[in-house]
């Protein structure tokens, strides 16, 4: 059996908006009641899994869940007709294509059984995210069907669990045992620090993971307060290598010496304050790269094009490339639209090791699979969103027929109604 990372893209729903539902995430703050683009911010996702697909990667897919979520409005006692507005954008939004937040995915090599577990994230931060995992738990559930996995229910409130996004795993190679990294919040400032550490414990525990080769890390207040609503916004984990900001961290010292100690193979790559600031890392993104492992053993660093256009990001891009380190490729994706509410290249993945052939082919895609999914796209997905027509049932009817097409396009018709 051969392990290998599949990167698993949410693909952007047609219902993507800019209605600025995140507290502590800037960029969808400032973006609140833009007009938004869901068929060109759905076509650009699928152009990000071309160039991994090029790189010569495994990619998966996990399909939009059904919006507006009338379940979840009727569980409160209301229907879309009649919600309040702040309701409304809660039950419609798009935010599942940030498929780092769907699940916490320990390999196979790292658990007590020898199986993958994945723990579907409660998002319970946010009202807009906490009616994700419902519909994301009857997919992965769909998705990962086989004895190889472990597909556990998500941890119950008030602990906040934000999935892979605050979750890091070193390992020598993806096949070998690594050491796991959960990181928690325990301030933020005037924000909200979405990932509890009871949550984090709840999670290693039920994945099996040995306490000797899991860390319990406190994402920096600093980090948090500047605009780092997730620690994938100022960290990323790939392999051997931990490619971090200074200030990610609130032990800096305790967090290395912990690393020499369980996992001397790793290999660091920190960037300096005063090299990249937090907020021009935060601006850029820079972090929020898939960090990936190449065929012939090297590591590319997926970037959104946001980071060329911090002059001390570019600047420290070329010379992270002209070293000799392990980071040897920049590939830049064009992530625009779901940037602008706050997710990178990064956070529109969610990392499975695991051998291809376990998986529900459904949700493993190639060149020709994306070629249909974007016809799809191209012929249902709504052009434009303003926020001032959310309420209109024209849209919506769309919105739910472009989601159907897809699902028919995939033979996924199990969660049609869901
Ligand atoms: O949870 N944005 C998402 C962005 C998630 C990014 N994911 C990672 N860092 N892994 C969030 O804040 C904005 C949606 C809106 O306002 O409509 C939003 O939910």
């Amino acid at each position: 059996m051969t392990l290998v990372e599949i990167n698993f893209d949410g693909i952007i729903g047609p219902s993507h908006n800019f209605a600025g539902l995140s507290p502590g995430n800037l960029a969808a703050t400032r973006n609140a009641g833009r007009i938004a683009h869901p068929r060109r911010a759905a076509l650009e996702g699928i152009a990000k899994m071309r160039a991994t697909l090029a790189l010569g990667l495994v990619q998966g897919i996990l399909p939009p869940p059904p919006r507006p979520n009338h379940r979840w409005l009727a569980s409160l006692s209301t229907d879309y007709a009649r919600a309040a507005p702040h309701l409304r954008a809660q039950a419609l939004s798009a935010s599942a294509m940030w498929a780092a937040n769907a699940a916490t995915v320990s390999p196979a090599p790292d658990s007590g059984d020898g199986r993958c577990h994945l723990t579907v994230a409660n998002l319970v931060t946010m009202p807009h995210r906490s009616h994700e995992w419902p519909d994301t738990l009857a997919m992965l559930e769909l998705a990962f069907a086989d004895p190889a996995f472990a597909v556990h229910g998500p941890v119950p409130p008030p602990f906040g669990d934000e999935g892979a996004a605050n979750h890091m795993r070193l390992a020598p190679s993806h096949g070998a045992p690594g050491i796991e990294l959960f990181v928690h919040g325990a301030g933020g400032g005037p924000f909200p620090a979405r990932q509890h550490r009871a949550a984090s414990e709840a999670v290693a525990h039920a994945h099996g993971l040995d306490p000797a080769r899991t860390l319990f890390v406190q994402q920096s207040t600093a980090a948090i307060a500047a605009g780092a609503f997730h620690n994938d916004v100022v960290a990323v984990a790939n392999a051997h290598v931990l490619f971090a900001h200074e200030q990610a961290f609130e032990d800096r010292a305790g967090l290395h010496a912990d690393l020499a100690r369980l996992a001397p193979w790793a290999e660091l790559i920190e960037i300096a304050a005063d090299r990249v600031s937090l907020d021009e890392a935060i601006a850029s993104y820079l972090f929020n790269a898939q960090l990936v492992t190449l065929p012939d053993g090297t590591m590319a660093l997926i970037v959104p094009g946001e980071a060329r256009e911090v002059p001390s990001v570019c600047a420290y891009l070329d010379a992270l490339v002209a070293g000799n380190g392990p980071i040897r490729r920049i590939e830049m994706v064009d992530v625009r639209q779901s940037m602008a509410n706050g997710g990178g290249p990064a956070c529109l993945r969610l990392r499975v090791v695991a051998d291809p052939a376990t998986v529900d082919p459904r949700f493993l895609v190639d060149a020709a699979r994306l070629d249909e999914i974007a016809a799809v796209i191209e012929a249902h997905w709504p052009e434009a969103i303003a926020i001032t027509r959310i309420g209109d049932p024209a849209l919506v009817a769309r919105i739910e027929e472009a989601r159907r097409k897809l699902l028919e396009t995939l033979g996924i018709v199990e969660l049609i109604y869901r």
